[in-house]
């Protein structure tokens, strides 16, 4: 178990909890996939990681992609909240909790909640007028809006919409947040967002409406039946009652016993207002802590166009992972798009980038040195990797490169992770070709001994790949570890540490070479080059 306790506070971290108005779709997988290789880098260090993802399933938007399809609020939110739990377990996420905000405990939590800000003196009734994208869940002020009232983002003609709401006093935390975001200038990140975030609270934070007269598929406001509460208002603190453990008698205190505040809210920026305004803001008033940080990464985007459920221009998540594998899949995502910036996919570059990286620099270099070890040496380590390594400079790139991958991981960059890396796959390389030990075995005697030391060098290079690269491709580094003769239990309880030089020993027995990547395929026919 990675879950070591290292007696410190938990590393908590969450993905955005997804609407359930449509399945799951490649710009949501990629959310998901981002924070899995956290969670896994961090367990590799040692730390007890809660990983909490999960579904948004109240509010205008559900209800009306209920009513469309003739079904129940309640059955749609759980065959889809189904296909996420299912799509999850095929990009092989190690989440902790999944929190569906229908779930009786979240609800009691965000009753409790907004008690909590009523009591503080935070919630006022009032009339509202505005223009609300129902896409977004949100109210629009003019000035952001296209044409016709159409949001920028999904393309649509806002809704007037007048009503009698409950309101949050936002405006009262203006000078409390800018204050914490001058005090903590990393709670955002990547740092270029946060300048962003700070215009917006400087051009003046407007109390918004945290009820719904018009909606019934909501949680009811307490003591006000008429109304439902806002979905964002509903939704954020599915990060809290994730926490909590006990269903019968859930409340904020076990909640926050049980790990808040999250260490790191991972989301995509079109959300970040509510995360790194809104929601900080609500906290305050609540009396609870804040997140640490929120990282806002960007878009998968298909012709420029941000890829989403609304817009219907998506990548099917399902088909990639059963085209290519899981693997390939997250590989691609986490080491082609910087994490941040938006990046655009396609299939040909998908396959470049997968065979090129997976199938040739790392599997054909295991394949190979392996398939030399098998006819020169029985298939088995002649000596330690540390006694094989004395006073040569590749073991020092190596731990170069692979203290690089570590640091990059925790500036939460697995792009640059992935590419510190594959550089050492890329050394190994050179050192082979270099050395060529086939020929030098051909020499026999002390020709012949050093090159059964290179193939102990190369291995232990692929050995600290396999641990390095398991955050972001575990099955593969798995297959990797299986190959060089580890146990499963021995890759599972393998920790950052061990990507120290030194792990394989002379004498221990490799497995029958067998490749550890399929090249994948271009389904379409070729076209002339
Ligand atoms: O906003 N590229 O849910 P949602 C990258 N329920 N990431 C993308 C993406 C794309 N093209 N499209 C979506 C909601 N995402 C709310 C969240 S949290 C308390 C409530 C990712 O299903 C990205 O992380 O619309 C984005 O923020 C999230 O999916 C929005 O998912």
């Amino acid at each position: 178990d990675k879950n070591l306790q290292d007696g410190g506070e938990p590393f908590v971290l969450t993905t955005p909890l997804y609407y359930v108005n449509a399945p799951p779709h490649m710009g949501s997988a990629y959310s998901t996939i981002a924070a899995d290789a956290i969670a896994r880098f961090q367990r590799l260090l040692g730390k007890k990681v809660v990983f909490i993802t999960g579904t948004d399933e109240h509010g205008e938007k559900i209800a009306t992609a209920a009513a469309a399809q003739g079904s129940d609020p309640s059955e749609h939110c759980d065959v889809i909240s189904q296909a996420y739990k299912t799509l999850w377990k095929d990009l092989d996420i190690s989440y902790d909790k999944f929190i569906r905000t229908t779930d009786p405990k979240h609800e009691a939590i965000v009753k409790e909640f907004y008690s909590r800000v009523l009591a503080n003196g935070d919630i006022y009734r009032a009339d509202y007028e505005g223009l609300y994208c129902v896409n977004c869940e949100e109210y629009k002020d003019e000035k952001e809006l296209l044409d016709n009232n159409c949001c920028p983002m999904h393309l649509k003609p806002c809704v007037l919409r007048k009503e009698d709401n409950y309101f949050f006093a936002l405006s009262k935390y203006q000078k409390l947040l800018e204050e914490t975001l001058t005090q903590n200038p990393n709670f955002v990140q990547p740092s270029f967002r946060l300048n962003e975030v700070q215009s917006w609270i400087k051009s003046g934070l407007r109390d918004f409406s945290i009820s719904r007269a018009s909606v019934d598929w909501g949680i009811p406001v307490p003591n006000d039946n008429k109304q439902t509460i806002y979905v964002w208002f509903d939704a954020l603190l599915g990060y809290v009652s994730a926490l909590s453990e006990v269903a019968e008698q859930p409340n904020l205190q076990s909640a926050v016993s049980s790990g808040w505040p999250a260490s790191l809210h991972l989301i995509g920026k079109d959300i970040l207002r509510f995360h790194a305004v809104y929601w900080p803001a609500m906290l305050m008033s609540a009396g609870l802590s804040l997140p640490k940080m929120v990282f806002g990464h960007g878009f998968l985007t298909k012709d420029g166009m941000k890829m989403g459920k609304s817009l219907g221009n998506t990548l099917e998540p399902n088909d990639l992972v059963h085209k290519f594998g899981h693997d390939a899949v997250r590989y691609f995502f986490l080491k082609e798009v910087e994490f941040g910036s938006d990046g655009d996919y396609s299939e040909d570059r998908f396959i470049k980038i997968v065979n090129a990286h997976l199938a040739n620099t790392i599997g054909n270099l295991l394949n190979r040195t392996l398939g030399l070890l098998k006819k020169n040496c029985q298939s088995t380590l002649v000596v330690d990797s540390t006694v094989a390594a004395e006073g040569n400079a590749f073991q020092d790139t190596v731990q170069k490169l692979v203290e690089k991958a570590r640091v990059h991981y925790e500036k939460l960059s697995p792009s640059s992770a992935c590419e510190a890396i594959l550089e050492i796959g890329n050394a190994g390389n050179s050192y082979m070709d270099e050395r060529a030990p086939w020929s030098l075995f051909k020499k026999g005697g002390a020709a012949s001994e050093a090159a059964a030391k290179d193939l102990v060098i190369i291995l232990e290079a692929l050995r600290i790949i396999a641990i390095a690269l398991s955050p972001v491709t575990p099955s593969l580094c798995w297959r990797i570890y299986a190959q060089l003769g580890f146990s499963k239990d021995q890759f599972d309880t393998a920790t950052w540490s061990e990507t120290k030089w030194g792990g394989l020993k002379g004498g221990q027995v490799m497995a029958q070479p067998k490749p550890v990547f399929a090249r994948v395929e271009n389904q379409v026919e070729e076209e002339d080059a």
